[in-house]
């Protein structure tokens, strides 16, 4: 997908760019089936915490599963789909290294929010804020009442305090002046790019319907940490040393991404 100029200035100046649709309607389906065959499986757990950081709220719920490729060949094959990477290479350039995948699942009513973070106050992530870029998916339809993710446009560049969140088991949170926030307001399969300096959060979910997203983390090669380049875990996904996964996981992992959106389905009809 080639980006318009529009498009490219408005990320330039706000630090994200909502593209919807970007899923279609078999994707998203598999998706969905995938977050629930995850759940099922365990792979979520519960990060909410009652306001000192350790206590699990009794009353709050923040579903997360972190490294879902590790359990989910979707999931694998995700990063690596062409239509994710040509945006990708357009907004941060390349080469383009996998940084991590996560989910955050907020079932009806008590679903919690992620509090303001900026992804690269994680020490462990990009050296450059412009250098990172997060992709993060509306499973399902993602709206103001079932806490869609907000956005603090423009903020990038400027380096927020964090202190450790109370509300959640291990989370770090800062405090942006939220007055300019902006919700992501998507349909199921629309996606939202931000700068990993972008500070951002998700709210509660007051609906009677749970409300799934997916984030793909990617980072430019050079502003990616010692750690990330080091580690097998992150396969280069664009440029010269891109090996289609085949280097990281022993088979080509590159193009598969429709065969499993369809194999998911398939096992959900029960074919
Ligand atoms: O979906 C959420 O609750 C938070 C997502 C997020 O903040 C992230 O992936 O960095």
């Amino acid at each position: 997908m080639k980006l318009t100029p529009g498009q490219l200035e408005s990320f330039k100046a706000n630090h994200f760019l909502l593209l919807d649709p970007f899923f279609d309607g078999d994707e998203v389906s598999a998706l969905q089936a995938e977050m629930s065959r995850l759940k099922d499986a365990g792979h979520f757990r519960n990060v909410a915490r009652d306001g000192d950081g350790k206590t699990l709220s009794q009353t709050h719920v923040n579903l997360q599963s972190f490294g879902m490729y590790e359990h989910s060949p979707l999931m694998r094959a995700l990063p690596f789909e062409s239509k994710i990477l040509e945006v990708v290479s357009q907004l941060i350039g390349d080469p383009a290294v996998f940084q991590h995948d996560q989910a955050f699942l907020k079932p009806a009513r008590q679903g919690s929010g992620t509090n303001w973070h900026q992804d690269n106050a994680y020490e462990t992530t990009t050296t450059d804020p412009f250098g990172g870029v997060a992709m993060w998916i509306a499973v399902h339809d993602a709206t103001v009442a079932n806490g869609t993710l907000h956005v603090i446009p423009g903020m990038a560049g400027e380096k927020l305090k964090h202190v450790r969140d109370p509300q959640s088991d291990h989370h770090i949170r800062c405090y942006p002046d939220e007055s300019r926030a902006v919700p992501c307001v998507l349909k199921a399969g629309g996606v939202a790019f931000f700068n990993h300096g972008t500070p951002h959060c998700t709210r509660g979910n007051s609906t009677d319907r749970e409300r799934a997203g997916i984030a793909i983390h990617f980072v430019r090669e050079n502003c990616a940490s010692l750690i990330l380049k080091s580690a097998g875990a992150h396969p280069y996904l664009t440029g010269p040393m891109a090996s289609d996964g085949t280097k990281e996981f022993g088979v080509r992992v590159a193009g598969t991404w429709r065969e499993e959106v369809e194999r998911t389905l398939d096992l959900v009809s029960g074919e």
